[in-house]
């Protein structure tokens, strides 16, 4: 598991136990015969856990929010991968690439919007990106191995949706 992947599983964690033993807590505290309800006291319970909620939402924010791959930077050793979607094709200009460096794909489109999704040899997806035309869409991704990996359009786009291939070489 990525570090990524850790702190977003630790933190969705978290806040589902502590939902768990929350509401728990409100199935023991409403049971059996209850005396009539002091509406300020209640009233008061409320405001505190409001107040928890929103503490435990902006901890989760503020926790996984720089984890998003979008705005990533790539360096300035980053390799360039200008990549073109067409209905029914993927243009790729095949510049060679290296593991272990950025690569900033560069993805626009000249119809309809299309999900530019790459998968390793094993059919594992590694990442998908929206490519919408009128807009250069940029993520950046380091292959780690080399092999060959599969694009596969993953946005339906038209009758030749299921044709639309390509693939990227990366060297060691
Ligand atoms: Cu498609």
């Amino acid at each position: 598991m990525g570090r990524i992947a850790l702190i977003i599983a630790v933190s969705y964690g978290t806040v589902s136990v502590l939902a768990i033993v929350f509401l728990v807590w409100v199935g023991v505290s409403t049971r059996g015969n209850q005396p009539e309800p002091d509406l300020r006291k209640i009233g008061e319970r409320e405001k505190t856990w409001f107040a928890v909620v929103v503490v435990l939402l902006a901890v989760l924010l503020f926790s996984t929010i720089l984890f998003t791959p979008y705005g990533r930077s790539a360096g300035k050793h980053a390799q360039i991968e200008k990549i073109k979607a067409i209905q029914f094709a993927w243009i790729v200009p095949g510049t060679p690439l290296k593991t272990g460096t950025p690569v900033e794909f560069q993805l626009t489109s000249a119809d309809v919007n299309h999900g530019f999704a790459v998968y390793n040899a094993g059919g594992k997806l590694l990442f998908e990106v929206q490519v919408m035309p009128g807009k250069t869409q940029k993520y950046v991704y380091t292959f780690k191995k080399p092999g060959t990996y599969t694009i596969l359009c993953i946005e339906f786009c038209g009758v030749g949706h299921a044709h639309m291939q390509g693939s990227l070489t990366v060297s060691a």
